[in-house]
């Protein structure tokens, strides 16, 4: 059965999240890092890409291209903050997760009901509304062809790859866009008059062997038909497992509140049952009109993973909040998570 691949990946990020905390710079050309005269831009934001300002190129390269630019220094504990966020949102779609990097990752939802397509809209939506930063999305078979798509309408993009695409999506790209063939392997293409995946599809492995070594052959060979075997590395582990949506209207109706939540709790103990996981706590969360933040929860005296010892306690830490205010976002987690087999091998011990 062919899989189904999500590739992720911020928009500038490091750019995204200074605009995020500093709205003065919204809409303008920020560039990260480079704020010493010997310095080596991080990223910037799409604004300041229409001038040619790229990552790792020179902070005085960068000035003279875009003298308008913003230049700030990068917040990395910021960064992680904000990362280990989306991270969470990507936990709750599944975890098979590979982390690629601080910004990107591959997801495994080969064994999810959902359409692809419905749930990366969901995460992008997602991120937007929580986190307030874009992020692009590619949908397809394998790693490859994801991460190609997830590039293809950056930024804020989402764009699907499948079999019937390829070859015709493949014939026109540089080979710079072929997964493992970096620059200097892709002037070295060049300068024997190989420009593009067409060019590329007329040799045999043998001649690909020739250029690329025996060892990189088959795979060159395999990747520029759309054939790419690697299977999700999981990486991102998850420490908790939630779920929460900000209302349409801000709402003092406990009863409705507690509704979603309920909805929510069953969709998370069951995916705690899927991944033989069992947990002990139970976390709710407020967000009232005002922005004020407020977390209540109850812990189990034992691991488990049964929706109706969760419901109830996490009815009782509902009934616990306080609602004067409207409250704008609630959510329900489950934390303190175990293993099901670890668990059963210590109640033996
Ligand atoms: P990228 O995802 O490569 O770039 P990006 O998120 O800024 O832009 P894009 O919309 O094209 O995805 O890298 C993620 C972050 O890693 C980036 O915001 C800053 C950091 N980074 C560096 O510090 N130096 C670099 O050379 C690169 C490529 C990235
Ligand atoms: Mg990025």
């Amino acid at each position: 059965m062919k899989k189904k691949i999500l590739h992720v990946d911020l928009d500038a990020f490091f750019a995204s999240v200074e605009q995020l905390d500093n709205p003065k710079l919204k809409g303008k050309p920020v560039i990260v890092g480079g704020t010493s005269k010997r310095g080596v831009v991080a990223t910037c934001s799409y604004e300041a890409r229409k001038y040619g300002v790229h990552s790792a190129m020179s902070s005085v390269m960068a000035h003279k291209l875009c003298p308008n630019g913003i230049f700030v220094r990068g917040h990395m504990e910021r960064y992680k903050e904000i990362s280990s966020q989306v991270f969470e949102i990507l936990h709750e779609v599944t975890d098979s997760i590979q982390q690629m990097s601080i910004d990107e990752a591959y997801l495994d939802i080969t064994d999810l009901d959902e359409d692809p397509h419905d749930i990366a809209v969901w995460i992008k939506e997602e991120v937007k509304n929580r986190i307030g930063i874009t992020i692009s999305i590619g949908i397809s078979y394998n790693k490859f062809l994801a991460k190609l798509a997830s590039d293809w309408n950056k930024p804020d993009g989402i764009f699907k790859i499948t079999e019937e695409d390829i070859p015709d999506i493949l014939i026109p790209l540089p080979v710079l866009k072929v997964h493992g063939l970096g620059k200097k392997t892709a002037a070295k293409l060049n300068n024997i008059g190989i420009f593009t995946i067409g060019d590329l599809l007329q040799y045999d492995i043998k001649s690909l062997s020739y250029i690329f070594g025996q060892s990189r052959a088959e795979e060159i060979y395999n990747r520029i038909r759309g054939i790419d075997n690697r299977s999700i590395k999981v990486t991102s582990i998850r420490k908790s497992y939630g779920r929460e949506t900000t209302f349409s209207e801000d709402t003092k109706d406990r009863e409705y509140i507690r509704e979603v939540l309920d909805i929510y709790l069953l969709k998370i103990t069951d995916r705690l049952k899927k991944s033989n996981k069992l947990a002990k706590t139970v976390t709710v969360k407020i967000k009232y009109e005002d922005f004020e933040q407020i977390t209540r929860s109850h812990s189990l005296t034992s691991y488990t993973s049964s929706y109706d010892l969760f419901k109830e306690a996490m009815d009782l830490v509902l009934d616990g909040v306080e609602l004067k205010k409207k409250v704008r976002l609630a959510g329900v987690s489950l934390s303190n998570i175990s293993d099901s087999e670890h668990y059963q091998m210590s109640i033996f011990d």
